[in-house]
């Protein structure tokens, strides 16, 4: 009897290890799986999703690309002010058109518009680039300045009244 139960105690050990090393390998299991999800996740929002996942269970390896995102964040700041150039045009306003009827600029320009009415009451408009001058009357000035930073080609026209329809257009080309 006793033979038995020492028997008995050892297989009750054994059974015990077999289930501590099975619980211990279930949690290490799940902790790979869990990886496995994070890694496909990560993935479709990076473009190099092919370097990160070569690299994906390596933390430290996804760390350069953000501040490299950074960095491209950062080119149009710095890259945008040494293109801008200051120019200014003075517009003469009158029943109804504007002289000159075209101007040209390059993208990036910083332009001032400085309108002059020699006769009426005028003003300065371009809906595209939201630029909307002070309206003056014969005799005054006014001026409104902003960055042409698109290309292509604007209209621009006096909002007063029905001066735009009477032919009060021009065009602004920001090449
Ligand atoms: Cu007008």
């Amino acid at each position: 009897m006793k033979s038995t139960f020492v028997i008995v105690i050892i297989l009750a050990i054994l059974a015990g290890g077999i289930f501590w090393s099975a619980l211990k390998y279930t949690p290490t299991k799940t902790n790979e799986d869990s990886k496995n999800i994070q890694t496909p996740t990560d993935t479709p929002s990076n473009n190099i999703s092919a370097d990160i996942s070569k690299t994906a269970s390596n933390t430290i390896e996804t760390v350069p690309v953000v501040p490299g995102n950074d960095i491209k964040m950062e080119y149009p700041v710095p890259d945008s002010p040494p293109e801008t150039t200051l120019k200014t045009f003075t517009l003469k306003s009158f029943s109804y058109g504007f002289e000159p009827k075209e101007i040209r600029v390059h993208r990036g320009d910083t332009v001032t518009i400085v309108l002059t009415s020699t006769d009426g009451f005028h003003g300065f408009t371009i809906d595209d680039y939201d630029v909307h001058s002070d309206t003056v009357r014969t005799g005054n000035t006014t001026q409104v300045t902003f960055v042409a930073n698109k290309t292509g080609t604007y209209t621009y026209y006096c909002p007063v009244g029905s001066h735009k329809e009477n032919g009060m257009v021009g065009k602004l080309i920001v090449e």
